[in-house]
C-alpha cells in the first residue's frame, strides 16, 4: 500500500539537468530514453511558457524533488508511490535542478511547495491531494476521465 512520507530530506545526489519521462516496466524491459526538459534555458521562451509547454505536452507531469528513481524528498517519494502503484507513465521534472523553474512552477499553480502533479495540463495537487484522492478512488477516475492508461491497481 501506499505509505506516510518522511519529512523532506535528500536521498542521493544526481547530476542531471531535468528528468527523464518515467514509464512503468514493460514486459521486455524496455523503456524509453532519457530525454531532458523539452524546452531549455536561452530559447527565448519565458519560464511560464517553458511550463505550459511542459504540461500541455506531456499526459502526466510531476514537478518533484529529486528524480522517479531517487526522489531526493518524502513528499515527492509518496507521489512517486502512488503513480507506481497505478502504473501510470509520467514525467518527472526535478525542480531542484533550475531555480526558475522551480520558483516559476510554484507561481503557474499558484501552489507553494512540490510535489505538484498535472494531468493533461491541469494542476491535480500536492503529495496530500494526491493521496487523499488516491484512498478515496478519484484518482483512478480522474485518469480514466482523461484517457490516461492504468494498470489495474
Ligand atoms: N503538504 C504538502 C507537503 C509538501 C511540502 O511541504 N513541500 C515543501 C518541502 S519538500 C516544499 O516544497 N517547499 C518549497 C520549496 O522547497 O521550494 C503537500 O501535500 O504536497
Amino acid at each position: 500500500m501506499i505509505s506516510t512520507p518522511s519529512p523532506c530530506k535528500p536521498s542521493r545526489a544526481i547530476d542531471a539537468w531535468g528528468t527523464p519521462p518515467h514509464m512503468p516496466p514493460t514486459k521486455g524491459g524496455a523503456c524509453k530514453l532519457p530525454r531532458p526538459m523539452t524546452t531549455k534555458k536561452g530559447q527565448g521562451m519565458s519560464v511560464q511558457d517553458r511550463i505550459k509547454n511542459e504540461v500541455e505536452g506531456t499526459p502526466v507531469v510531476l514537478f518533484m524533488k529529486g528524480t522517479p528513481e531517487a526522489p531526493r524528498c518524502g513528499f515527492s517519494s509518496a507521489v512517486v508511490e502512488v503513480l507506481k502503484h497505478f502504473g501510470v507513465a509520467y514525467k518527472g521534472i526535478d525542480v531542484l535542478q533550475d531555480e526558475e523553474i522551480r520558483q516559476g512552477v510554484k507561481d503557474y499553480a499558484n501552489w507553494p511547495t512540490f510535489p505538484q502533479l498535472y494531468v493533461k495540463g491541469e494542476f491535480v495537487g500536492g503529495c496530500d491531494i494526491v493521496r487523499e484522492m488516491a484512498a478515496e478512488g478519484e484518482l483512478e477516475t480522474l485518469f480514466k476521465d482523461k484517457g490516461i492508461p492504468t494498470r489495474a491497481a
